[in-house]
């Protein structure tokens, strides 16, 4: 043996005795180390002595793999599969529709499932029974998701299935390797390596994606390159879809509405042309000859200069139902975009743009088209209100688009744990049917049903360029499986499969995960300030752009600040988008009385001497969030020095370093907007903000 080799041996033996192991985060929050906790790891071991899967299909053969890699490495010792139970303890995985439980069974469909503590001649066993492959795939992961997260496992009686139908990341991945607000390296996906090479991450992001029950991913940018359709592209695509099959990953295709002109030789891409109809059924056949389990197109049409239908003078509708007559006859879906606002005509408050073109066209979509809407009306915004378009179309499927990379929120320097974000607009209450029905219930109600998330994945070693990142995918995954499980439960799963159970650690890292958001919120845009970001990479503040051309693109026309005041006033005295809501909601957004704080200037436009409820000016109070959120973010570095030796060492330094470039950011999107929006209120700053006026 070689002397380096020999050192760097010792070194590893020597951190593992320690228990804490050098880690580069790479095995997400699927780590399986040894439970440290003997007596804890000894009852588990009981409980599962050996692994049964009959099932032999990939499937059957990805959950053999991830329940012995899982059981093994979490029990500290091979736990072996055999061909029938022999014993107590065995964990037996039953896919049948046929089986004892069909009446539980049943109504959970292929991707529910059970895991009953039950008893095979006289051996108390665990039972992952499903109807279909992939549900027993998703209960094998949540059997190990007890072990990892500490929770007993006898006397199990557990029934899951997914509250929506299609769960996906939208990847925005190019094909020349780069990833459009991807903050974790160029993309995962080797186009140039494919079809010939697949590299091994391709599964671990499978089983990742599987183990939170997501069920789709759309492979490339909605700024789509029409070079994504041609059929040397389809079959690296192919080829993808290939090794995320066996864990129930189905692969979406972004399209270029321009691609039977660009790749396909036509004059034109005119949706009434039969030319061009005909040219989406060949494409749609040839792509469904490739990847049979393909789920569809996601388009993003007639917005930040993409083509599309309006093209044609014809509708949103009439290019949605183009594309999905080619995909119905193999049952695929089109998701059609409604991130429009292009046009000023429409309306002069861009909120209220995707909702003037799209909801006239309510019961216009053929039945396999879902409008993909995002979380808010403007654009993924630290915090926005729900997008009006929730509830509002009757007649058609509507799915929502959430942002899990922080294109807005710090890229990956920031932590910014997401869930609490996503439960506000979960829960928020669109009245749609009658008080209470929220935009989950609206979500859950529609004909089709999906949820959609920009990943943040990329190829950096931790996937998401962030540790803390990785939170943000894992949260979304169980949000989109079941909106209904609380943000606090997400982080405490997340924080233990990710960081292990030393108490300190996890209530630490919980600690910081909780009041993330807010702070961001605080720091960047609070009281219902948005889009005042610098225009390009939506890192940095820039609340004093002023544009003619393109207000939209510019901080002013957000925020309106002047001597007298500040905030977009979206009344009825002013834009009126509160009247795009139900008027239970307009009314709670319009009357000041009412109105959340986190709302206020997004819908009001106050004087500098408005008393908020808590009887601070607006003024005061702006001065007061700035300065909360830096100082939330020392909490978390002064938090995250305490676990110095808790948790291993490359992490550790890894998080350390990002949390003084957040304090920083912080610190500078604070200055900036207080400097600047003094220089109009021409307030006083606050003793405690005073080293900012030393700035100017
Ligand atoms: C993919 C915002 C982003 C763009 C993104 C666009 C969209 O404008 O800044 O990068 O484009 O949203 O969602 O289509």
């Amino acid at each position: 043996m070689k002397i380096g080799i020999r050192i760097v041996t010792i070194l590893s033996l020597l951190l593992a005795a320690g228990g804490i192991r050098a880690e580069d985060g790479s095995r997400l929050w699927l780590r399986y180390d040894p439970i440290p906790d003997r007596q804890l790891q000894a009852n588990y071991a009981a409980q599962a002595a050996e692994i049964v899967v009959s099932d032999v299909s990939p499937t059957g053969a990805a959950i053999r793999d991830e329940l012995q890699r899982g059981l093994s490495g979490l029990l500290g010792h091979e736990v072996p599969v055999v061909a029938n139970a022999t014993r107590s303890g065995a964990v037996v995985v039953e896919i049948s529709t046929n089986s004892p439980w069909a009446t539980e069974l049943n109504p959970l469909g292929e991707e529910g499932y059970l895991i009953r503590s039950a008893t095979n001649h006289g051996d108390t066993v665990t039972v992952i029974a499903s109807r279909g492959e992939i549900g027993a795939l998703y209960g094998a992961f949540h059997f190990l998701r007890l072990l990892q997260t500490g929770q007993g496992i006898t006397g199990l009686n557990i029934s899951e299935k997914p509250r929506l139908q299609r769960r996906m990341l939208d990847h925005w991945d190019n094909l020349n390797g780069s990833v459009e607000r991807g903050y974790a390296g160029k993309s995962m996906w080797k186009w140039d390596e494919l079809p010939g090479k697949i590299d091994p991450r391709y599964r671990d992001y499978a089983r990742a994606n599987a183990s939170i029950g997501l069920n789709g991913a759309v492979l490339n940018n909605v700024n789509a390159k029409p070079e994504q359709l041609t059929t040397a592209n389809l079959k690296k695509a192919a080829a993808i879809a290939d090794v995320l099959r066996p864990h129930g990953i189905h692969v979406y295709l972004t399209a270029n509405f321009a691609s039977p002109k660009i790749i396909g030789g036509l004059k034109t891409a005119n949706p009434a042309s039969p030319e061009v109809q005909r040219w989406w059924r060949q494409k749609a056949d040839e792509i469904y000859a490739l990847i049979p389990d393909f789920g569809g197109f996601l388009v993003k049409a007639n917005s930040e200069g993409q083509p599309g239908p309006q093209d044609y003078k014809l509708t949103h509708a009439d290019g949605a139902n183009l594309l999905a007559a080619a995909v119905a006859p193999h049952g695929g879906i089109v998701m059609w975009r409604a991130f429009v606002y292009n046009s000023p005509k429409i309306d002069k408050d861009r909120a209220k743009r995707a909702y003037l073109e799209f909801k006239p066209l309510d019961g216009r979509f053929a039945t396999n088209v879902l409008v993909q809407v995002k979380n808010g009306p403007i654009d993924f915004q630290p915090r926005e209100p729900f997008h009006p378009l929730f509830g509002a179309l009757k007649k058609t499927s509507v799915m929502a688009e959430c942002e899990i990379t922080q294109e807005n929120m710090g890229h990956a320097t920031d932590i910014v744990f997401l869930a609490p974000m996503w439960k506000e607009f979960f829960e928020s209450d669109t009245f749609a049917a009658g008080k209470g029905t929220t935009v989950a219930d609206t979500l859950e109600a529609s004909p089709q049903t999906a949820i959609a998330g920009v990943a943040n994945t990329g190829s950096d070693t931790n996937w998401c360029g962030h540790d803390f990142a990785q939170a943000n995918w894992y949260a979304f995954g169980r949000l989109a499986w079941d909106s209904r499980i609380s943000a606090d439960q997400i982080a405490d799963e997340w924080t233990r499969m990710t960081w292990g159970s030393d108490a300190k650690v996890v209530a630490t890292v919980e600690g910081m995960l909780r009041g993330s958001w807010e702070a961001c919120v605080s720091y960047e845009m609070p009281l219902g300030l948005h889009h005042i970001m610098e225009g390009g990479g939506h890192y940095d503040p820039k609340p004093g752009t002023v544009s003619r051309s393109t207000p939209e693109y510019s901080g002013w026309y957000y925020h309106k600040a002047d001597a007298n005041g500040i905030g977009f006033d979206r009344t009825t005295n002013g834009s009126d988008a509160v009247g795009q809501y139900a008027p239970e909601v307009a009314a709670h957004f319009s009357d000041l009385t009412t109105c959340p704080p986190e709302f206020l200037l997004w819908f009001h436009h106050v004087n500098w001497d408005y008393r908020l409820q808590d009887g601070n000016t607006v003024w005061d109070e702006l001065c007061f969030r700035y300065n909360d959120g830096v100082e939330y973010v020392k909490g978390m570095q002064a938090q995250w020095e305490k676990l110095r030796g808790r948790v291993d060492a490359e992490r550790f330094a890894a998080v350390q370093k990002r949390l003084e470039e957040q304090r920083l950011h912080a610190t500078k999107w604070r200055d900036i907007c207080i400097s600047y929006f003094q220089s109009k209120s021409q307030k006083p700053l606050p003793a405690y903000l005073t080293k900012v006026a030393d700035k100017k």
